[in-house]
């Protein structure tokens, strides 16, 4: 039976929608019926990486910006774990930006659940990449002066084969997005929209842009999708759903040694 629960207190700020996405998480793992020992995990560092204490599952709690290469080296060492590497917006598009990019050009068999606040929220909320322009804080007191950038454009030009975005106060439209980017062969990149209740208030309550689009696997239009929300305004759409879906050789695919190790048993699994 799955037992995803642990005893760690969960010290989240009460309604941080991060509860949300745990949750999704944990329903989507008990709903896939694959065995809670076949899942290991990564987290990076910040608010979001606390799900490494609430997840009843093997893993690595990361140095920050680097939970995608260490669940890339776990597909190498073990291609038929589902591995699931949870990173923030400053995690990924900041500290971890080369590997973001990289990953996307190996395509290994693993899910990415980008927490994007728009924040650094651990460390009280400095801009990240996707903070909008104008965004004072503690560490820009005059607004933030750069336009933030898109990473699903960035994710498109990189040849992603898997980008999903979804609603962390969604918790159904997040368990079916976060399942078939599971079921993906191939790097799965989803990003959830997580308010944070204390840092860049601003950027918080973009519901009403939202609306769910269906899967899609065409470029063109993925561009055109991706280029409806550009993470500054509050205006424009915000497209829910498989923004783009493509079939590729996977990492262990393309390698002998590794797709030999796809059908053998790990040792585990042999007692
Ligand atoms: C290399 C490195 N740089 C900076 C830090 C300090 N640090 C720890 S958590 C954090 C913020 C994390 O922000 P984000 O990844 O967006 O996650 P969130 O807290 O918003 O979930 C920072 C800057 C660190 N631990 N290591
Ligand atoms: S600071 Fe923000 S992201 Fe962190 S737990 Fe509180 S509400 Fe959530």
């Amino acid at each position: 039976m799955t037992n995803l629960k642990t005893n760690s207190e969960i010290t989240w700020c009460p309604g941080c929608p991060n509860h949300m996405i745990l949750e999704a998480v944990k329903q989507t793992i008990t709903r896939s019926k694959i065995d809670q020992k076949q899942f290991a995990i990564t987290t990076d560092i910040g608010c979001h990486a606390k799900m490494f204490d609430y997840l009843n599952l093997s893993g690595i709690y990361c140095l920050h910006g680097r939970a995608i290469p260490t669940a890339i080296g776990m597909k190498l060492g073990n291609p038929n774990l589902k591995v699931l590497a949870f990173a923030g917006d400053g995690a990924a598009y900041a500290e971890g930006i080369a590997h973001f990019i990289h990953a996307f050009k190996y395509n290994a068999d693993m899910t990415l659940i980008l927490h994007d606040n728009q924040s650094f929220s651990l460390t009280t909320g400095q801009p990240t990449p996707t903070s909008q322009q104008g965004y004072e804080s503690k560490a820009s007191p005059l607004g933030t002066q750069d336009k933030p950038f898109n990473p699903i454009k960035l994710a498109l030009a990189s040849n992603a084969t898997f980008i999903a975005r979804t609603n962390a106060k969604d918790i159904p439209h997040m368990i079916s997005t976060f399942s078939k980017a599971i079921a993906h062969k191939g790097f799965s990149f989803v990003e959830v929209i997580q308010d944070c209740l204390i840092f860049n208030l601003d950027a918080n309550n973009k519901d009403k842009l939202m609306y769910k689009i269906k899967d899609n696997s065409d470029k063109k239009i993925a561009e055109k999708l991706a280029d409806q929300f550009n993470y500054n305004s509050k205006s424009g759409k915000i497209p829910l759903g498989i923004i783009y879906k493509s079939d590729e050789k996977s990492l262990a695919e393309k390698w002998p040694q590794l797709k030999k190790l796809l059908n053998s048993k790990t040792n585990w699994q042999q007692k």
